[in-house]
């Protein structure tokens, strides 16, 4: 007697648990579970574009493209890149340990507007007092980066950093430094180095060699790696793959830069491009990367548009003769 009372009652709990905490279940995981979907900007973009996630919790995103291949990545950070190809939901758990707002965007040419696909994820918690960074170099500057910036003396020839090289004795420790060449025109090094005297009998395609050494020495074969990819994969498409301003997605109703032509990138200053690929352009479709770029990915990208320009490599560091 008592014993079937219990099998009885264990029943009812085995049949409420299975019946009533079914749902209550499949809503809790459903909960966890934050859908992304993507599409074309021209059909909306990502939706959610904006989500809000506690700090220092897994959370996982289920990721689906509804028509063509996508990508997904998170700016700032070192998390792989997802490819999202139609009909193929990817799962992923990530977990923000700093609170702050971070941005996802597409990664791969979607479309003219692909660069348009972008959203943001806000990360809550107790806010850690975070070391103030100081403004970007433009502003400190105060650059005016739209303005034109044309050069008045270009050289005959590519400066050549190899050659320079021979010559590099000859420059003051003062502009030996990355300071100095992110914050100075190749023009206006050009004039410094031209008015010293112990250039005098050098020609000036060589003080020109002395400049290309000079901004060689303000990077590294890493930076310029990481640059060169970092334009293929971003940039190519608008600005072309010899820098010519002739990518597939330029736009028609503005001028291109043509970085190859020394007369457009002698004038202008690696912070004034920095400033450039940090903020955009002011509708000019040039896309803005500030928040998508580490710093150092900034300088990495710059510094790769001046081997359109100059021979930076290769054959550097020259053999000592
Ligand atoms: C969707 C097209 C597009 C993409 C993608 C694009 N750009 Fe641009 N970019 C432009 C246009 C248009 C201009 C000229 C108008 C302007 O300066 O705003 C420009 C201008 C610039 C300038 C200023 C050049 C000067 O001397 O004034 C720099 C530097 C630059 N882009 C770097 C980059 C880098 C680096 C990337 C990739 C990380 C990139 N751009 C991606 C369209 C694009
Ligand atoms: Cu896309």
């Amino acid at each position: 007697m008592k014993h079937s009372h219990a099998l009885a009652l264990a029943t009812l709990v085995f049949l409420f648990t299975g019946v009533a905490l079914g749902p209550v279940r499949r809503w809790w995981r459903n909960r966890e579970v934050v859908e992304i979907r993507a599409r074309m900007p021209e059909r909306g973009g990502f939706s959610p574009k904006a989500l809000t996630v506690p700090a220092g919790t897994p959370v996982r995103l289920r990721l689906v493209s509804d028509d063509v291949v996508h990508g997904f990545a998170i700016g700032g950070q070192d998390a792989p890149v997802v490819d999202l190809y139609p009909g193929k939901p990817v799962e992923v758990t990530l977990t923000f340990d700093r609170p702050g707002t971070y941005t996802f965007y597409c990664t791969r040419w979607c479309g003219p507007n692909h660069w348009r696909m972008r959203g943001t994820i806000t990360v809550e918690g107790p806010t850690t007092p975070e070391p103030s960074s100081p403004p970007p170099l433009y502003v400190q500057l105060g650059l005016d980066i739209d303005a034109p910036h044309e050069a008045t003396v270009v050289p005959q020839e590519r400066p050549r950093a190899f050659r320079g090289q021979r010559w590099a004795s000859r420059i003051p420790p003062e502009l030996q430094t990355v300071e100095y060449v992110r914050t100075h025109a190749p023009e206006e090094v050009w004039l410094t180095l031209r008015a010293l005297p112990a250039t005098a009998d050098l020609d000036d395609q060589q003080v020109w060699d002395l400049v290309a050494y000079l901004w060689r020495q303000a990077t590294s074969q890493g930076a310029l790696t990481e640059g060169a990819r970092l334009y293929a994969q971003q940039c190519a498409a608008c600005h072309g793959e010899a820098g010519q301003g002739d990518g597939p997605f330029a736009p028609q109703h503005v001028t291109m830069p043509d970085f190859t032509d020394p007369a457009w990138s002698f004038g202008a200053s690696p912070a004034l491009w920095q400033g450039k690929v940090l903020r955009g352009g002011m509708g000019t479709t040039m896309p803005s990367w500030g928040l998508i770029f580490t710093e150092e990915q900034t300088w990495a990208v710059v510094d790769y548009l001046w081997t359109f320009s100059m021979d930076l490599e290769p054959g550097f560091p020259a053999p000592v003769p």
